[in-house]
């Protein structure tokens, strides 16, 4: 009895503990080029998908991910490759997701494989994590050359502008449908009261190279970029119109974090507006092997932004996590060797890639009143010996529960384990998920998980 109400004394009063570094905000993939989106008060990022060992930008698909919290983030996997493109042959770089009166509009550049040159295209889904449909079959728009990094704003005046390129900036003027466009591509004048000045090379005047992101805030239309030369760091400028013209506010974000790209995303969320750039910060990150970051970002009174730095990111959860509904093993607040794949049979599931690989989860509830089991899918292609061991508060903090994971033979094989937890459980707690087993490699795959009050 003593015994148990110690524990509970160190839930309760010890549960949340310290606070570990949130960036990058994905660590079970690279992850790229991030593009947020709020929709219904969540939060969604759509990123690209650096290929693990990449040694050029080798990229395939897009990904998105959501959250409630700023902390804990869902993956929702892939959800669409440059290949759902009929016209396209490669280079899923970086896109964006807007919605308007309930469809969802994918900005994407690709390559097309009519003359090998990369061109605009845009996808239709009816959620924000789609499916998406290449509805017009060609590309919206391809000019000579550099047409990559779509960004699409709709004004409060229900007019939809994009913006793009690399090296010049290049704008249209959507139409309501947003699948098509009215009037001439426009070609922004490059000129150094607009984009900084760039010595040396006559191709590029400005500092102005790519992945430009408008914003708007109070009346003001912010452009972000990335500026050269390289390693990139991400200027920004200002213009009383979405059309310009544009004048140079100077650096948001210096050059650091290892990639020598960087690529800004904006958004308002829950009063606060929010920074996603990415840099190389995973293990075994490069300039091709990225990883998706968050900051706070905040403006002077006149408007200007003074530069920020790169940190541990956003270390407080906006909101709990109820544990006694089914929680997604991908909904993650921080991880190690654990990696996300999906499939036919449950969608997104992560994996442990070693022993001791864990995942985590910040500031679950369980209120006041007990949790006594635990309920999991998961699986195994290991012959005994492989369990989950749920923590509350660090990889090494009180056990909570032992899940074993019996032998499915496949990730597309998968078992409902329920456990009686070593102690009940009340109060606010960060829980670790680690992986134990004896096995060389890909220990267990977990798919969710729930608390029961029996
Ligand atoms: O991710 C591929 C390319 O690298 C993007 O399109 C650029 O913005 C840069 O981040």
């Amino acid at each position: 009895m003593q015994k148990k109400l110690i524990s509970y004394l160190l839930y309760t009063f010890f549960g949340a503990t310290t606070a570990v570094a949130q960036n990058p905000i994905i660590q079970t993939n690279y992850t790229a080029d991030p593009a947020p989106m709020v929709y219904n008060d969540r939060l969604y990022v759509y990123t690209t998908h650096d290929e693990d060992e990449s040694t050029w930008f080798n990229m395939n698909n897009w990904r998105v991910y959501s959250t409630n919290d700023m902390v804990n983030w869902t993956d929702h996997g892939v959800i669409m490759s440059y290949s759902n493109f009929e016209w396209a042959k490669g280079d899923a770089w970086a896109a964006q997701c807007i919605e308007k009166n309930g469809k969802f509009y994918l900005y994407v550049p690709a390559i097309a494989k009519e003359n090998n040159k990369p061109a605009i295209g845009v996808a239709v889904g009816d959620s924000p994590i789609g499916p998406f449909y290449d509805v017009l079959g060609k590309p919206l728009v391809q000019t000579d050359w550099g047409d990559i990094d779509p960004t699409v704003f709709i004004d409060d005046d229900g007019q939809a502008h994009l913006y793009w390129g690399n090296p010049d900036l290049k704008y249209i003027k959507l139409n309501e449908d947003m699948i098509s466009y009215s009037g001439e591509v426009v070609n922004v004048p490059m000129v150094e009261k607009a984009f900084g000045k760039r010595e040396g090379d006559p191709k590029r005047p400005t500092e102005y190279e790519e992945g430009p992101w408008l914003y708007k805030r109070n009346n003001l239309y912010y452009l972000f970029w990335p500026g050269g030369p390289l390693p990139e760091f991400i200027g920004y400028s200002m213009s009383k119109s979405p059309q310009g013209p544009w004048e140079y506010g100077g650096v948001v974000m210096a050059r650091e974090g290892g990639a020598f790209t960087n690529h800004p995303g904006v958004i308002d969320f829950r009063g606060k507006t929010y920074f996603f750039y990415h840099n190389a910060a995973l293990p075994g990150g490069t300039g091709f092997t990225r990883s998706v970051a968050v900051e706070e970002l905040k403006f002077n009174k006149d408007g200007s932004i003074s530069p920020i730095k790169m940190t541990e990111g956003i270390l407080k959860p906006l909101a709990t996590i109820n544990p006694f509904e089914i929680n997604q093993a991908e909904t993650i607040s921080w991880s190690k060797d654990f990696k996300s794949f999906q499939n036919k049979k449950v969608g997104v599931f992560v994996k442990a890639k070693k022993k001791d690989a864990f995942t985590s989860i910040k500031n679950v509830d369980f209120g006041t009143s007990a949790a006594r089991s635990l309920f999991a899918r998961v699986g195994t292609t290991h012959n005994g010996g492989v369990t989950l061991e749920v923590r509350s508060g660090s990889v090494d903090g009180t056990l909570i529960a032992t899940v074993k994971v019996p032998l499915t033979g496949g990730d597309d094989r998968w078992a409902n384990v329920e456990v009686k937890l070593d102690n009940a459980i009340t109060g606010v707690h960060d829980l670790y998920f680690i992986a134990k087993g004896n096995a060389p490699s890909n220990i267990l795959f977990f798919d969710y998980w729930k608390f029961g009050k029996n």
